[in-house]
């Protein structure tokens, strides 16, 4: 039997850690052999509510779950992790600038950063799920620079799992024929849900999806906005935001990281930009990404047309607007 491994969530009391914490005890993220140590942060005001959850959570009954730590010290909570859900952040209030929003979240991560730096395995997997994801992930790995760079991620992998069932919906196949979408970008309206390069199989054999949907039109602009807008259609309905895809999705993406994806296939997700594809280098993009023995590798030579290349820089432009933003915050 293995040792347990340390594994942080931070917002734990929130509702996508509600579904998150599940599956981790449960062992569908990091295998049925792989005993864990929780360790819950949250803020002062939600520590009752985390006791309940932490009771249900007992309740489970689950075997690979060991022990459980609340706290509200970042200190306590990175120690010695293996692999932290950086989920808590400061959601949007009402009347409040996207800027201010980015402002109070740029703290937040600078303080998870210096703690991960200082008390974190330094082999120590980071994905970053609440918003902006993708710049919160360049803040906190810029605090934590005994860390490796690559160890920090940005969840687009629910924008992925939307556009795999989108696609398998209009072909009206199951979602595990449809595989290689891509999202590029940055985890906003702004990102590029791309299916130039999935495949569909069909009755046994592989096919290229743009050529079995065969409607540009809808795969440009119908598909691409119905991917940018899915979040905000579930708040619309269910007056709050997405929980349980969200949860799933991290589940996902820590898993494929750990365990590896299959050949030939590919995932999304936020990393540093190396520029490959063009892309500015010391931003968090979503690129595909293949990962074998817990590395991953951005997948390479992929064409790229015109309509895609125009995407993939207004994408990457508001990534460099945040990091401004946030560079500007962070120096006041
Ligand atoms: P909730 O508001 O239900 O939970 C957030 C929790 O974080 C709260 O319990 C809060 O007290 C805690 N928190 C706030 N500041 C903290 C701090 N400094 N340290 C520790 N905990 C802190 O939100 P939930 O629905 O769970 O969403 C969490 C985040 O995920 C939000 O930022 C949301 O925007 C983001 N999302 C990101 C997605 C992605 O694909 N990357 C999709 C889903 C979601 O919208």
């Amino acid at each position: 039997p293995s040792e347990p491994i340390n594994v942080v969530v931070t917002g734990a009391a929130g509702q996508i850690a509600y579904s998150l914490l599940y599956q981790l005890a449960a062992g569908s993220v990091f295998g049925p052999n792989q005993p864990i140590n929780l360790r819950l942060l949250d803020i002062p005001v939600m520590m009752t509510v985390l006791d309940g959850v932490i009771m249900e959570l007992e309740d489970l009954a689950l075997p690979l779950l060991r022990e459980i730590t609340p706290t509200t010290d970042p200190n306590v909570a990175f120690k010695n992790v293996a692999a932290a859900f950086l989920v808590g952040s400061m959601p949007r209030k009402e009347g409040m600038e996207r800027k201010d929003l980015l402002a109070a979240n740029a703290e937040i991560f600078k303080v998870q950063g210096k703690a991960l730096d200082q008390h974190a395995r330094k082999d120590v997997k980071v994905l970053v799920v609440g918003n902006p994801a993708n710049t919160n992930a360049w803040i906190c790995s810029h605090h934590a620079p005994s860390i490796p760079k690559e160890n920090f991620t940005a969840m687009t992998r629910l924008d992925q799992n939307r556009a795999q069932a989108a696609l398998a919906a209009r072909l009206n196949v199951s979602v595990d024929k449809v595989k290689n979408v891509i999202i590029w970008g940055n985890h906003s309206s702004t990102q590029y849900p791309d299916a130039a390069h999935a495949t569909v199989n069909v009755q046994g054999s592989t096919k290229p999806v743009p050529s079995v949907v065969n409607d540009d039109n809808w795969l440009n602009i119908t598909f691409v906005e119905k991917i940018q807008k899915r979040g905000a259609a579930v708040i619309s309905a269910r007056k709050m935001s997405s929980a349980m895809s969200a949860a799933k999705a991290a589940g996902d993406h820590m898993r494929d990281w750990w365990i590896g994806t299959k050949p030939g296939e590919w995932v999304s997700m936020g990393v540093l930009s190396d520029g490959s594809y063009g892309i500015p280098r010391d931003i968090v993009f979503s690129f595909p990404v293949a990962i074998e023995n817990g590395q991953y590798k951005i997948v390479q030579e992929l064409q790229i047309n015109d309509f895609a290349r125009s995407k993939l820089s207004n994408t990457s432009k508001e990534l460099e607007e945040e990091r401004t933003e946030a560079n500007n915050v962070l120096q006041n």
